[in-house]
């Protein structure tokens, strides 16, 4: 086969990759960029890109034969999900053993199925969580970068006020404050002023019909409109998609190669391919990135790779959950899918939770307020190879750690309000806490650890990573800002020290 040469490769095209991307384009550095999803620019029979989150169809998952949604029920009745075919679908959800991780699949990586929600983490606990990390210069330099480049917003708050669309928050943070908690705004990268365009009537519907998690059609700045553009814009960046790396090794003369195995729509291999590249960024995310260097330690591509590769690995302690309010507090049929509130209750040390208040756009009346809290869950989990494949050791008593969290912070806003948790939304019966999947996959290649202070792998040169597997499994907020960041930072120093000629 022939071998594909470019100075310079990123494996995959999440939030790490397109900031590395970006900066070595405008480098002047001839970079491929390989991704295993699908270029998301084409728009199906209906006239769309993205398939309706109400009625999905092949477009919405990771070849799979019937999606498999967070909220399983409703009322009991599987309502939610539907038989699909088996298509390169924009969410994928991996298994393991007693956890699952939902990532994004295509150019943008996670940027095209996430939330939006764009934010930044307390200082002092980002100094916690990144001791060797220079918290001024990040939170001077890089996190406003980041912000910048993918176009962070915030509602107005008088629109949030007045609207329909948010009923649903303004309801969770009465509630709250009943029970004496804070609730603040958090920015995001959905465009605010399409927003309001579309709740007036004049612009297509995306955040305002449900749109989120199987793509947003639009309003949303997800990284092909933001980084990748730009990437693509230096002339010196190109994109290979529906293209796996399965394996990475280094030549003689120091130089990296990598094996791909190309796909075609059903998923069948169409080709095995070879690159070679003197640079190689991973930012295949945190499960990704971690697999390929684990493998690679494993089975002796990489052997120098350290002992602490797949280790640090954690859930950002995500737990979903839903109360049932009282009939008069309605949350309204109309619910914007961007989440713009977090009830903040990080500062309290006794049980640190940030809960961001989340849709449920059933498109009726529901009664339920939603949410997404993010506790400061300290259990971390390993990834080991074995059988030629993945496993994580995360167990159960470690999400329950997230979910007793969680529950001290809703019993105190029922007892407030007088209200009680909601059983029948993720599937089995009495289940309030759905803390057997995370949005935040963290960790598995912790910056420091696995890698020098800035993203070097150790053991070898010139081998980066720039994603979610840097971060040591809990930030207290969203994660895809920092990950952002801290790429920003990386590409800042690498392209100064490690590229001159
Ligand atoms: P990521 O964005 O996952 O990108 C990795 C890319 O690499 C993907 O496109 C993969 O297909 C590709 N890839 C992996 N392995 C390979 C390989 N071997 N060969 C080729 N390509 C490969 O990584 N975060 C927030 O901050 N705010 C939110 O509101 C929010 N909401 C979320 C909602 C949902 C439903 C989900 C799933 C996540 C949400 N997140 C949110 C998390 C956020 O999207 C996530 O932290 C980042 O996307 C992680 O960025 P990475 O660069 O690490």
């Amino acid at each position: 086969t022939a071998v594909d040469n470019a100075p310079a490769i990123v494996v995959g095209s999440g939030y790490g990759s397109s900031v590395a991307a970006l900066r070595l384009g405008q480098a002047g550095i001839r970079t491929i960029v390989i991704e295993m999803g699908r270029l998301w620019n084409t728009a199906g029979p209906d006239g769309k890109v993205f398939c309706p989150t109400t009625a999905p169809d092949q477009r919405s998952m990771w070849f799979r034969t019937r999606t498999e949604a967070p909220l399983a029920t409703f009322l009991w009745l599987d309502v939610v999900n539907k038989d699909i075919s088996r298509y390169p679908g924009v969410l994928d959800r991996v298994h393991f053993a007693n956890i699952s991780v939902f990532v994004g699949r295509g150019v943008g990586g996670g940027s095209l199925v996430n939330g939006g929600m764009a934010v930044t983490p307390l200082k002092s606990y980002f100094e916690e969580q990144f001791p060797s990390v220079d918290a001024d210069e990040m939170y001077g330099t890089y996190y406003p970068r980041a912000r910048s480049m993918l176009g962070v917003n915030s509602i107005d708050p008088a629109w949030f006020e007045s609207t329909e669309w948010y009923r649903y928050t303004r309801i969770s943070r009465k509630h709250a404050a009943n029970a004496g908690l804070r609730t603040t705004f958090v920015p995001n990268v959905y465009d605010f002023g399409h927003m309001q365009r579309e709740a007036a009537g004049t612009a297509t519907r995306s955040a305002l019909a449900g749109e989120v998690m199987y793509g947003n059609n639009h309003g949303k700045r997800s990284l092909d409109k933001s980084y990748l553009a730009a990437a693509l814009g230096t002339g010196n960046v190109t994109i290979h998609t529906l293209e796996r790396v399965t394996s990475i090794s280094r030549a003689g003369d120091g130089t990296y190669l990598l094996t791909a195995q190309r796909i075609d729509e059903t998923g069948a291999v169409v080709e095995t391919k070879e690159y070679n590249c003197t640079y190689l960024f991973l930012g295949g995310g945190s499960v990704g990135t971690t697999e390929l260097l684990l493998r690679a330690r494993e089975t002796g591509t990489l052997p120098a790779l350290d002992a602490s590769v797949g280790t640090g690995w954690g859930t950002n302690g995500n737990v979903m959950l839903g109360r049932a309010n009282h009939l008069w507090d309605t949350v309204g049929v109309n619910q914007s899918t961007m989440p713009v509130m977090g009830i903040d209750d990080w500062a309290n040390t006794a049980n640190p939770v940030f809960a961001e208040i989340a849709p449920l756009p059933t498109g009726l009346e529901n009664w339920v307020s939603l949410y997404l809290a993010i506790t400061k869950n300290q259990e971390r989990a390993s990834f080991s190879w074995s059988g030629g494949s993945l496993a994580l050791n995360w167990t159960p008593a470690q999400s329950a750690v997230s979910s007793a969290m969680a529950k001290k912070l809703f019993d105190r806003i029922n007892r407030a309000n007088a209200t009680i948790y909601r059983y029948d939304l993720f599937g089995s019966p009495s289940r309030a806490f759905a803390d057997d999947f995370t949005y935040h996959p963290l960790g598995g290649c912790v910056l420091g650890r696995a890698t020098d202070n800035y993203g070097r792998v150790k053991g070898y040169s010139k081998l980066y990573v720039t994603d979610g597997s840097l971060v040591p499994g809990s930030l207290g907020v969203n994660p895809f800002v920092t990950i952002t960041a801290l790429a920003e930072r990386t590409m800042a120093r690498v392209l100064v020290e490690d590229t001159a000629p």
